[in-house]
């Protein structure tokens, strides 16, 4: 495989767009743009910044290097009113023709990322999906293949104008589709009485009883989502990709678990490195019905909350070796638990022969295993029940410097923040 994306800790999910916009944090913001040499064109710019409220506290000129009629200022300001502030960097851009660069908001440090208060906020991250999920990288075995490719498209805009509270639209697979379904399925189904954990085989007769999993039929998000509120409180919502691992987990903090609705390219039914239908239906959704599991994956969600960016990794180590490749101990034999295992009748049978190292899961290490996303994991950490692993992530979030301290209100579904100071 490729090694430019076996980024190590998961840093291929990492992303730190992530601006306080609250007005009373100032920071300080430094730009570089470039006018033509005009007269008043400079004072024009700086009145749009007076009339902002924005204070510069520095400014230095310079000829363009790139274009000898131009100048280019370099200004520093007070980040006090970030909207206002990007108001004005559209208007130099489309009004002036002006070329802005940002190069840095410095962050106080004790400045805490936003987060989402309420579960109808989620829809703001509908259209902040890594590279990975909008354009297909250039080894996918999607991306030479225009049909796979426009079929992608008609996913996303699924997603992209999906609200939360509205129905999770209803998706006509194509012929070929439901094929890759139906090896997936077969292959998988024949391999869970042996191979996954006890509380997948509790559920996955319940999905082919209630929610059209069957071989011939890819089931519908909205059945299941609708059938897991029943169970447990999660719900799914459409996603067009791979969130950043920030929105992705906050979205668990509401027990909302963004569900991807295409399926893997049908040349490698046997393992993809991407989330997929497969993947979400086979591997995360029989586990989400299980309440004390579901408990487990909303802990990691509420400990991410404004939680800070190297945090933020190692949450998102903890649930790739739990949620996504977790075996657990059922007696004296291991299972697996882990969705990317679930979903992968290749990976399934691995990582339970002699081939890949085992260890107890332990966070202060486990958080801080290195991991390749695009190959079979080398190393699994087994968990000695659902109830353990909840009870070391309580203790594990009790390390995250926070001001605060967060609790998930379901009767308004809505995060109340208790201050700590
Ligand atoms: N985004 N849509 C989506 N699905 C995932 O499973 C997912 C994600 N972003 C990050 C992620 N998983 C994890 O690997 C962790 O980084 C949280
Ligand atoms: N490798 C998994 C599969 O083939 O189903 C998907 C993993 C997604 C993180
Ligand atoms: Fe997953």
């Amino acid at each position: 495989m490729d090694s430019q994306h076996c980024k190590m800790n998961g840093d291929s999910f990492q992303e730190s767009s992530y601006i306080e916009d609250s007005p009373s944090k100032n920071g300080v913001i430094s730009l570089i743009f470039s006018l033509k040499e005009e007269v008043g064109a400079l004072a024009k710019v700086l009145r749009t910044f007076e009339e902002k409220g924005i204070n510069l506290t520095h400014i230095e000129s310079r000829p363009s290097r790139l274009n000898k009629d131009e100048y280019e200022f370099f200004i520093n300001l007070e980040g006090k009113n970030v909207p206002a502030l990007d108001k004005i960097i559209k208007s130099l851009r489309s009004d002036i023709g002006a070329t802005v660069h940002e190069l840095s908001r410095t962050k106080k440090k004790d400045t805490v990322p936003w987060f989402p208060r309420s579960i109808q906020e989620l829809d703001r991250f509908a259209n902040q999906i890594l590279s990975y999920g909008a354009e297909l990288d250039a080894d996918h075995p999607g991306f030479k293949d225009p049909v796979y490719r426009a079929r992608r498209k008609e996913f996303a805009d699924i997603a992209y104008n999906y609200r939360h509270g509205q129905p999770i639209p209803r998706v006509t697979y194509t012929e070929e589709e439901k094929k890759t379904w139906g090896t997936v399925f077969r292959e998988l189904k024949s391999l869970y009485p042996t191979h996954a954990c006890y509380e997948h085989n509790h559920v996955f007769p319940l999905l082919e009883k209630y929610c059209g999993y069957r071989e011939d039929n890819i089931p519908q998000l909205e059945d299941i989502s609708n059938f897991l509120q029943s169970c447990t409180g999660f719900r799914l919502r459409p996603v067009a990709g791979l969130l950043s691992s920030r929105d992705f987990l906050a979205g668990l903090a509401f027990r909302v678990f963004h569900s991807t609705q295409y399926i893997r390219h049908a040349s490698k039914p046997m393992y993809t490195p991407e989330p997929d239908i497969c993947h979400e239906l086979l591997g995360h959704v029989p586990l989400f019905a299980d309440p004390s599991f579901a408990q487990f994956s909303q802990e990691i969600g509420l400990a991410s909350l404004g939680a800070p960016d190297d945090f933020i990794e190692k949450l998102a180590t903890v649930y790739w070796f739990t949620v996504e490749f977790g075996l657990c101990k059922e007696g004296d034999s291991l299972k697996a638990y882990g969705a990317g295992l679930l979903s992968s009748f290749g990976e399934l049978q691995y990582c339970l022969s002699s081939k890949p190292e085992i260890q107890p899961l332990v966070l202060e290490k486990t958080s801080v295993q290195k991991y390749c996303v695009t190959e079979f994991q080398p190393i699994y950490y087994v968990a000695e029940s659902f109830k353990d692993a909840k009870e070391k992530l309580r203790k594990f979030a009790q390390t995250i410097p926070r001001p605060f301290s967060v609790r998930y209100n379901p009767y308004t579904q809505r995060i109340e923040v208790l201050d700590n100071a």
